[in-house]
């Protein structure tokens, strides 16, 4: 399929499977290496059912999957559809246990409707922030591959605000987006998802990053960041934050990938005494 196929059906169904991205050959040493860092670091999500373990800000624990994000083929993808100079937003571990159930229909942000800082419902037709998730162990029925609604990208209004859907029901026209490890969704962060049972005995193993234009503001997302502290902390909201990148981290990631994370590279901190000199 060329670059061009995919994005018309990215655009007509919302999201599109990216195969072999990951190599076969490296697939299960990154899946292994995520699912240490998941035991280490990780915590429940807020969207999905407490079998599911994830990791905002993974990128700073684990740089195993850095050069995937540059991989050609998605890279000319995400460039047709957000255009140049788009970077990373959200960078998070997803572990599914055995016996997870059913998570709730939603779309992803900034499109969340009950978060302090979101587009507010009826928001417009418009490509605004990519998810994509790398499949680290197939994705099948069975394993719990990820819940789409196709089209639902194009309503402008998704489960998470009012839309009169049954959060945790099955809906007519669900699919489930299925590919062997390696594979990549990539979505429309519009597109209805939700997490799917893992009827399986293994964890299914994945990571999502998600992309922004250069022009949608994430300093939001960003720990006490003036934004963040007005929009979600202040209201009790539930977006979380993202931390920054340490200095150390970003200086060691592959060349091609450093333009993706360079706005997000953790503030220099004031040397006590120089206060003042920076007011
Ligand atoms: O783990 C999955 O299958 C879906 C994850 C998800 O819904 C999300 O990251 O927004």
């Amino acid at each position: 399929m060329t670059t061009q196929q995919r994005v018309e059906l990215f655009r007509d169904q919302g999201f599109c499977v990216l195969p072999d991205v990951i190599p076969e050959s490296e697939v299960q040493g990154v899946c292994a290496s995520v699912l240490k860092t998941a035991n280490e670091q990780g915590v429940t999500s807020y969207f999905a059912p407490s079998s599911t373990v994830c990791i905002a800000g993974l990128i700073n624990y684990n740089q195993s999957f850095a050069l995937y994000l540059v991989e050609s083929r998605l890279t000319e993808l995400v460039v047709s559809l957000l255009d140049e100079h788009y970077r990373v937003s959200f960078t998070t571990a997803l572990v599914n246990h055995p016996g997870q159930e059913r998570g709730q229909w939603h779309a992803d942000w900034p499109f969340l409707q009950h978060c302090g800082a979101r587009f507010v419902q009826p928001y417009p037709d418009a490509i605004i922030h990519l998810t994509c998730l790398f499949m680290l162990s197939d994705f099948t029925p069975e394993t719990g591959a990820t819940l789409v609604l196709p089209k639902s990208h194009r309503r402008p209004f998704n489960p998470t605000g009012e839309s009169g859907v049954e959060k945790f029901e099955p809906m007519s026209g669900e699919k489930y987006a299925t590919g062997s490890a390696g594979s990549v969704i990539v979505m429309d962060s519009r597109c209805w998802h939700a997490v799917a049972p893992n009827r399986s005995k293994k964890p299914r193993v994945a990571f999502a990053v998600r992309f922004a234009p250069w022009w949608l503001n994430l300093e939001v997302l960003r720990e006490d960041s003036f934004l963040h502290r007005r929009m979600v902390a202040a209201h009790d909201k539930p977006d979380g934050s993202i931390p920054s990148l340490p200095r150390t981290v970003y200086e060691k990631l592959p060349h091609s990938v450093k333009p993706l994370f360079h706005h997000w590279i953790e503030p220099e901190k004031l040397v006590s005494g120089n206060s003042q000199d920076a007011c």
